[in-house]
């Protein structure tokens, strides 16, 4: 268990390929990264019926339960496990069981709004915006929807004309301004490289922000 030292955010539109960019970071550099998928922290809806939450508006920031993504990532930052919620996209709920995080060197927080709240982001060492053009993203959201995800065609198209896309526009496009870095197209080998190498840095032993404690090199002719 170790006290994290590195936070990053990734948001972007859905289907952008947030979570293909945060896997490939964690698989390739191991252990010291645990993801954290927004999606798990959906509002819990078991009061309403099936056909209610199927008409939740998923993608406005009033579906997500902030305060309890704000005390995890806060507990996980002091070094605490925490007890995650997992989401179930097939009956639009939290699941009832829940998962043990531990605390990891790097935390990879990825989902559409990853980038929104004010509190969270005051959290992020690192802000990355994958954007991918929104045909290339609704092709690929039919593809999960449909075939991941047990939906209809007719369902996935009335969702995103009716609240995908004006909510994208509205409240995910526009933190954009809140990244370090901007990402063209999740599948950018190079990108998903550099970031890679900027996660390895940090862990480097002999990292002198590894523990938090800032060092500065010398300056040259100091002590003259
Ligand atoms: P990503 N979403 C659902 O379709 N059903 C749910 O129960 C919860 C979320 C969708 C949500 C959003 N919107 O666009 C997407 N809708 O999941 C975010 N409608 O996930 O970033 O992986 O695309
Ligand atoms: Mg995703």
């Amino acid at each position: 268990m170790s006290i994290p030292s590195f936070v990053i955010g990734i948001a972007g539109g859905t289907g952008a390929g947030k979570t293909t960019v945060s896997r490939t970071v964690a698989e390739t550099v191991g252990e010291a990264v645990t993801r954290i998928p927004l999606d798990n922290y959906y509002e819990d809806l078991s009061h309403l019926e099936y056909e209610e939450r199927a008409e939740v508006n998923y993608d406005h920031p009033s579906a997500f339960e902030w305060e309890l993504l704000r005390d995890q990532l806060d507990s996980l930052l002091m070094g605490q496990p925490v007890e995650m919620p997992q989401y179930d996209f097939e009956v639009h709920n939290r699941k009832d069981e829940r998962v043990t995080v531990e605390p990891s060197d790097v935390i990879v927080l990825e989902g559409i709004l990853s980038l929104f709240d004010e509190q969270v982001l005051e959290m992020l060492d690192l802000k990355v915006y994958v954007m991918t053009d929104a045909d290339v993203r609704i092709l690929r959201r039919i593809e999960r929807d449909v075939i991941d995800r047990g939906r209809d065609l007719e369902g996935v198209i009335d969702q995103y004309l009716g609240t995908v896309k004006p909510m994208h526009e509205q409240f995910v496009a526009p933190t954009k301004k809140n990244a370090d870095i901007i990402i063209p197209e999740g599948a950018n080998r190079m990108a998903v490289d550099l970031l890679v190498e900027k996660v390895e840095a940090e862990l480097a032993p002999g990292d002198p922000d590894a523990d938090g404690d800032r060092t500065f090199p010398l300056e040259v002719g100091e002590g003259r």
